[in-house]
């Protein structure tokens, strides 16, 4: 007998706690918060967002909540209520900065038992915070051998005749001794992470200038290519992905120094388009001045330097400056 009124008091007491689950919870906490406690990589159109389980008395936040990081503090944010005040939407007034180096840059908040819901009760646990902002990071990158290399269009009696070579130790850009033309390539790989780019800089070594390039094909350009799985022939023949707008006009333009490019915009292009490489085609406005004779420039591949053809300083460089969690 007694046996079975514990069971019947445990169906009762089953019973209480089910009906306790539709919209009457059992205690006012916080049940799901972003940014977590820990969480690296907030960004300037991040917001802070809390849920509770049960609908939030409004009056009660401005005792609860508090900030040691300035730009968190009460006056500094603006309140939300979403979802029937069961979730706390915090907007900065003004975005969080990003550390603008590899160091943390920490934000704080927190969010105490004084919160209660609309049925007065209080927080069931302090809600306390800690979380950083992007940083800035700043790498060189070298062009993977598989994509520097050169490609060399010939025209003839029977077509187009294309030469692929992604393992010269050398590309060029120009024409050669029989008025084919040269295009080169380098492709630099982006850094795991990356969540927004800043700036990107080229830097090539002129190993070799042959001719009078600047004088007989016109301006220099470096088109943004994306060329795939592999250098291949139609990364001759395919346009550039956007307008070529970074051009060397071969003003002071001297062998064995050092040439910077700014080449922030192909980096956003490129980052925007979803890829996963910075590449390059540096190719002349025109194709070949039919002088039977080479004009061009050159620069070192990996592979020069894989076969001791070239010390590593003086690769193609590409100097990335990014934000990453
Ligand atoms: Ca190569
Ligand atoms: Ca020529």
């Amino acid at each position: 007998m007694r046996k079975i009124t514990l069971a019947l008091g445990t169906l009762l007491l089953l019973g209480l706690l089910a009906a306790c689950g539709g919209g009457s919870p059992d205690s006012f906490e916080v049940i799901d918060v972003f940014p977590p406690d820990g969480y690296h990589g907030f960004t300037k159109s991040d917001v802070i967002e809390i849920e509770f389980s049960a609908p939030v008395d409004r009056s009660s936040l401005a005792a609860a909540y508090r900030s040691i990081s300035n730009e968190l503090k009460p006056g500094q944010v603006t309140f939300t209520f979403l979802e029937d005040d069961r979730k706390l939407r915090i907007t900065p007034k003004t975005p969080l900065d990003y550390s603008t180096n590899n160091a943390y840059r920490l934000y704080r908040f927190e969010i105490g038992t004084e919160l209660r819901d609309t049925r007065g009760r209080p927080l069931k646990e302090p809600l306390s915070v800690t979380f950083t902002t992007l940083r800035l990071f700043k790498i060189r990158v070298l062009s993977l051998p598989q994509f520097d290399g050169i490609i060399a269009m010939a025209q003839s009696g029977t077509g187009t005749q294309i030469v692929v070579s992604d393992d010269a130790t050398y590309l060029a850009a120009g024409d050669g001794d029989h008025d084919e033309t040269f295009f080169g390539y380098l492709g630099f790989p982006f850094p795991e992470g990356m969540v927004e780019p800043a700036a990107a800089y080229l830097r090539l070594y002129s190993s070799l200038k042959r001719g009078a390039p600047f004088q007989h094909l016109g301006r220099l350009g470096f088109e943004l290519m994306d060329l795939g799985s592999e250098l291949s022939s139609g990364d001759a023949l395919n346009p550039p992905l956007v307008a070529v707008s970074v051009f060397e006009d071969g003003t002071g333009y001297q062998t064995g120094t050092y040439l910077d490019y700014e080449l922030t915009d192909y980096l956003n292009e490129a980052f925007n388009r979803g890829l996963s490489r910075l590449d390059l085609r540096l190719a002349f406005e025109n194709k070949t001045n039919s002088d039977g004779s080479a004009d061009g420039v050159f620069f070192f591949t990996r592979e020069a330097v894989e076969q001791n053809r070239a010390d590593a300083d003086l690769l193609p460089v590409l100097v990335l400056v990014y934000y990453a969690p």
